[in-house]
């Protein structure tokens, strides 16, 4: 069987059975493998997002099951994170260099008690490539970094992330504290993570919810010509 594996050459695999090879590389946590696979995908021509969504994205969600079901644990879904990791970081400069116009800044961290970041990774790398400067706080934010990063930076709008259900009431957390010192208007504050949905991020008070990173990019674009179009009429 892992002869079998080693005689696949991915250059030599058509598209339609490269990218479930880069799904089962993936599973199985080969990073070289992947960064050799991203590389072939953009040589023949892919666009950047195509690769990120059909090869990385798609086969982490394989991942994702496998993990939910007790099928993989703890040690291979890091194995998978950091294959996903290296695709992800040959694609970033390539999303950012759309030459956008500045859009605006963000300032996105994931919350305290959580270390997923591949999502929030994601996110930022897809914003910059939509032309925002993104100020990235890592994970297991507490509220204090949040609100310091997003004064300091003078941020039009604060993004959170959370893949727990036992972390994403922290929002929350974030969102209510804005409240109390008077500065909850001063930002757009989106929410986004596999566990969250349309009525959470509407019950914990946040501007808007983010299924994907495509839609935190549309979001934030409205909301920020908004913002422009309030500021020029007052
Ligand atoms: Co974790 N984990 N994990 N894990 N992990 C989940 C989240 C889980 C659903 C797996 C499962 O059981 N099916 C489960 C949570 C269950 C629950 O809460 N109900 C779980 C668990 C239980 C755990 C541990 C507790 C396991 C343990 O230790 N026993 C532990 C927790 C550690 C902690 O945080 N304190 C743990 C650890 C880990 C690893 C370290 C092994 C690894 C993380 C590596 C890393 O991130 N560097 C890991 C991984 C990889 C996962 C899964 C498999 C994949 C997450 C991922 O990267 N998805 C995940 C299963 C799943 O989600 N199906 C799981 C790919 C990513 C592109 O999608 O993050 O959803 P996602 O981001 C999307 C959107 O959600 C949205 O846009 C992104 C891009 O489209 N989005 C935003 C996300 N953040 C946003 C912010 C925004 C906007 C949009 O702001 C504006």
């Amino acid at each position: 069987m892992a002869e079998e594996e080693d005689d696949i050459i991915l250059s030599e695999l058509p598209d339609e059975e490269l990218v479930p090879q880069m799904h089962d590389d993936l599973y199985d946590g080969l990073k070289e493998e992947i960064e050799e696979g991203v590389n072939i995908l953009l040589e023949r021509g892919w666009a950047p997002y195509k690769i990120l969504t059909e090869a990385l994205v798609a086969g982490m969600t394989i991942v994702g099951k496998d993990f939910r079901d007790g099928i993989l644990f703890v040690p291979e879904v890091l194995l998978a994170a950091n294959a996903m990791k290296a695709g992800m970081a040959i694609l970033k400069p390539l999303l950012a260099e759309t030459g956008a116009p500045r859009m605006g800044k963000m300032v996105i961290g994931t919350v305290k008690g959580d270390i997923h970041d591949i999502g929030k990774n994601l996110v930022g790398m897809m914003m910059e490539g939509a032309g925002f400067e993104i100020i990235d706080l890592g994970i297991n934010n507490p509220v204090e970094n949040y609100l310091d990063a997003a004064a300091r930076e003078e941020a039009d709008i604060v993004g959170m992330s959370a893949l727990l259900t036992t972390t994403m009431p922290y929002m929350k957390v974030v969102i209510d504290t804005m409240v109390e010192q008077g500065i909850r208007d001063n930002y757009i504050v989106m929410v986004g993570g596999a566990p969250l949905n349309e009525e959470f991020g509407k019950a914990i008070g946040a501007d808007g919810y983010c299924r994907d990173a495509a839609v935190a990019v549309e979001m934030a674009k409205d909301f920020m010509s908004r913002k422009h179009n309030q500021m020029a009429a007052g």
